[in-house]
């Protein structure tokens, strides 16, 4: 494959609420520019994205995917993303590196939920949008239905480019309203120019001098120009899209069907033409190393800077190994070329550079800044590494997970898969940042957490499928954590003499609360030396220890601040050891004093569903010890935005079918950490001590 200059790339992501129809699409797209051998389609499970098992079983995408085309001698980069909740999470980090999204929209449902929230990231990352509704095909299809949920939902100008003609079985062609010209689609999805129908001219018409409009806000003397003429030229106007659109005023709407390729080639052209190059992008902020204090260092997206690239995806792929999926920021980069991993401080040949279409990898031999290529078996580097030119170091920020939402334990069905467990699931984990691994320290279970249920379930179908590890899930624990209330001065001091050499540690250090969120802080605040500085981590390193298995039922206790404040040793007899375990003792004598409490998970839940269920739904969510927060209508729905705590809404599902005979739906995720009511608080002590997750004390 041959290198694009920067300026002949694009970098799309197309991103929406599950089932929009964003991997149909991609495939459409790769079809029309007769990148794949045959049409791929969702339904036959033969589309380049959801090319996984787990993928295609499901007709979801679970995590992102690459795919590319060339369209008039540009680069076409689509990233497809994952709309369903429990994997939308993916979705952040394509943001992060794509120069402009493609927002999915499906012409029955409007905007949804999963909309929402990926709009919401790309606000995050301030990525330009362009909109694509979609399934104008089906029947019930309302292409100004889902503009107008479009509208009332997100602030900005949003714009159709091309208005569809005809409705549902007989949408057949569109009007390109910035152009003002109509097209019809053969079965191949070219286009061929048609007369505007007389009908609509009135809504055409209407919707350019909404654009015009926009353009004209853009730019004073554009301003001026449309002020005195009441309109503005074509030259003045295409020019200036990109601009608004990179600019985040404008999101033009293209309207298309995936399934018989009306609308592709304008909504393709419409990329080309306006969609922001990635040489267009603000320079990149990072930092010249991962010291503290090192210097901000600020890359472009052009070719003769250093060359630096962005990790935003690793895949373990059974067959080529590790494939870690990168953009090149700045710079140039040729095959067998060496590169810094300044994240890791570690040295990488980068071997063979490729694009990847789905799980194919085709080889490049060159590639520029504003690329997204991949490289097979890097030693050390994963998702959220960066990889710089080892004389111009930069380190760009890794993009930060949500806590996960839920947990299970997970149980190996034999000894042999218990030996295997680890191995595999560290691959795992590789390509899912989202997802966490641990293992309980009291009960020895092996926990593994993420952000759904569904989440966890496809993990354990990978382990059996392409691991050959059975294992068994338990219902979900809540993640439950402490913190202490009060402040407390406490002392703690390790003696012991059995003959020979004793030990000895001794601190007094003191415990407070700190806000929430506020993790753990250590101060070390002794003056001279009655403990030795070479002692003190190790005083922290005791209480860290004691704090990961809490005070009052064996979960972790966060949210406080440590103070050494003084403390003595013996010449002879004190190591790290015994600080180490003054620093536990320091911890179980504060517990007495400190009030511990528990803190539950408190999630945003929103709920979907029709009007008349409403009440029911409130009242459920009350007994759920729910908060409903608002309440809104979007289209026949109404929309309950509530927040509940995580320990009543494990069963949640079944019971939103009950109430709304299976016609609602509901997304939820982890908002914050509240204290639970003391009743509550009790009974989960009990429960762990039935558990045995709280251990006796031990004696030292
Ligand atoms: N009639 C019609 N059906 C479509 C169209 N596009 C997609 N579909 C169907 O809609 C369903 C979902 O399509 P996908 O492309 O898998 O949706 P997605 O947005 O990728 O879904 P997630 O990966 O779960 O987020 C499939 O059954 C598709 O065949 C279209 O233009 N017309
Ligand atoms: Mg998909």
């Amino acid at each position: 494959m041959k290198a694009y200059p920067t300026n002949q790339i694009r970098n799309l992501a197309c991103i929406g609420h599950g089932h929009a129809g964003k991997t149909q699409l991609v495939s459409s797209l790769l079809h029309l520019a007769g990148a794949t051998p045959r049409w791929g389609k969702v339904d036959e499970g033969t589309t380049v994205t959801d090319h996984d098992e787990d993928a295609i079983a499901r007709k979801i995408t679970l995590n992102n995917q690459l795919a590319h085309c060339e369209w008039r001698e540009h680069k076409v980069n689509l990233i497809d993303t994952p709309g369903f909740s429990a994997f939308v999470p993916h979705a952040r980090p394509a943001l992060r590196v794509a120069d402009c999204a493609l927002v999915v929209v499906d012409a029955v449902s409007g905007v949804e939920v999963g909309t929402e929230k990926t709009w919401g990231y790309a606000n995050e990352f301030i990525t330009p949008r362009m909109m694509v509704i979609t399934k104008l095909d089906k029947e019930r299809a309302d292409f100004g239905h889902a503009l107008d949920t479009a509208r009332q939902t997100f602030s900005r100008a949003i714009v159709p480019f091309t208005l569809p003609i005809g409705q549902e079985a007989n949408f057949r062609g569109v009007v390109d309203v910035v152009h003002m010209k109509a097209y019809e689609f053969d079965a191949s999805g070219k286009a061929k120019e048609v007369p505007i129908p007389e009908t609509g001219r009135d809504v055409y018409e209407r919707e350019r001098e909404r654009l015009v409009e926009v353009i004209a806000e853009s730019d004073d003397s554009l301003m001026e120009k449309w002020m005195e003429t009441g309109t503005l030229e074509e030259a003045d106007i295409i020019p200036n899209i990109s601009k608004a659109i990179a600019g985040s005023r404008l999101c033009p709407v293209f309207a298309v069907s995936s399934l018989t390729l009306v609308g592709l080639q304008p909504l393709l052209d419409g990329v080309l033409d306006y969609a922001p190059a990635p040489d267009t992008h603000e320079n990149e902020r990072g930092k010249a190393s991962l010291d503290e204090g090192a210097a901000e260092v600020t890359r472009g997206y052009h070719p003769e800077e250093p060359f630096s690239a962005y990790v935003f995806r690793t895949i373990a792929d059974p067959f080529a190994g590790r494939i870690n999926v990168m953009k090149i920021i700045s710079g140039r980069v040729k095959s067998d070329a060496t590169a810094q991993n300044t994240t890791r401080g570690a040295s990488e040949r980068l071997g063979a550079l490729h694009s990847m279409q789905g799980k194919q990898l085709d080889k490049v031999d060159e590639a520029s800044a504003g690329d997204i290529i991949a490289c097979v078996k890097l030693k050390e580097t994963q998702t959220g590494d960066t990889l710089a030119d080892k004389g111009d170091p930069v380190v760009y920020d890794p993009i930060e997970y949500p806590e996960a939402a839920i947990s299970f334990a997970i149980e190996p069905k034999s000894r042999q898969d218990e030996e295997k467990i680890s191995v595999a699931l560290h691959k795992i984990l590789e390509e899912d940042p989202s997802l966490h691994f641990t293992r309980d320290a009291q009960t020895k279970e092996f926990i593994l957490s993420g952000s759904g249920q569904l989440h966890i379930e496809t993990v354990v179908e990978k382990l059996r499928n392409r691991y050959h590890v059975e294992v068994a899930l338990h219902p979900p624990k809540v993640p439950y954590k402490e913190t202490i209330t009060a402040r407390a001065e406490v002392q703690g001091r390790h003696k012991k003499q059995t003959g020979g050499r004793g030990q000895f540690g001794d601190c007094k250090v003191v415990f407070e609360p700190l806000p929430r969120g506020g993790g753990f802080v250590f101060e070390d605040k002794i003056f001279g030396g009655s403990v030795p500085q070479q002692f003190r981590p190790a005083i922290e390193k005791g209480i860290v220890e004691a704090a990961s298995s809490g005070a009052l039922a064996g979960y972790p206790l966060v949210d406080f601040k440590v103070t050494l404040i003084d403390g003595s040793y013996h010449t002879v007899d004190s190591d790290e050891h015994s600080f180490r375990a003054a620093g536990r003792k320091a911890f179980r004598n504060a517990v007495e004093k400190v009030k511990p409490t528990i803190l539950e998970p408190i999630m945003h839940v929103e709920v979907v569903a029709p009007a008349e269920c409403s009440g029911d739904i409130m009242g459920d969510l009350n007994s759920r010890r729910g908060r409903v927060q608002g309440m809104e209508m979007r289209g026949k729905n109404q929309v309950v935005k509530a927040q509940a705590p995580m320990s009543e809404m494990l069963d949640y599902q079944s019971k939103l079918n009950s109430i709304t005979a299976a016609r609602g739906s509901f997304h939820m995720e982890f908002s914050h950490y509240d204290p639970v009511p003391n009743q509550i608080a009790h009974k989960i002590v009990e429960q762990a001590r039935a558990e045995g997750r709280i251990r006796a004390e031990e004696e030292e």
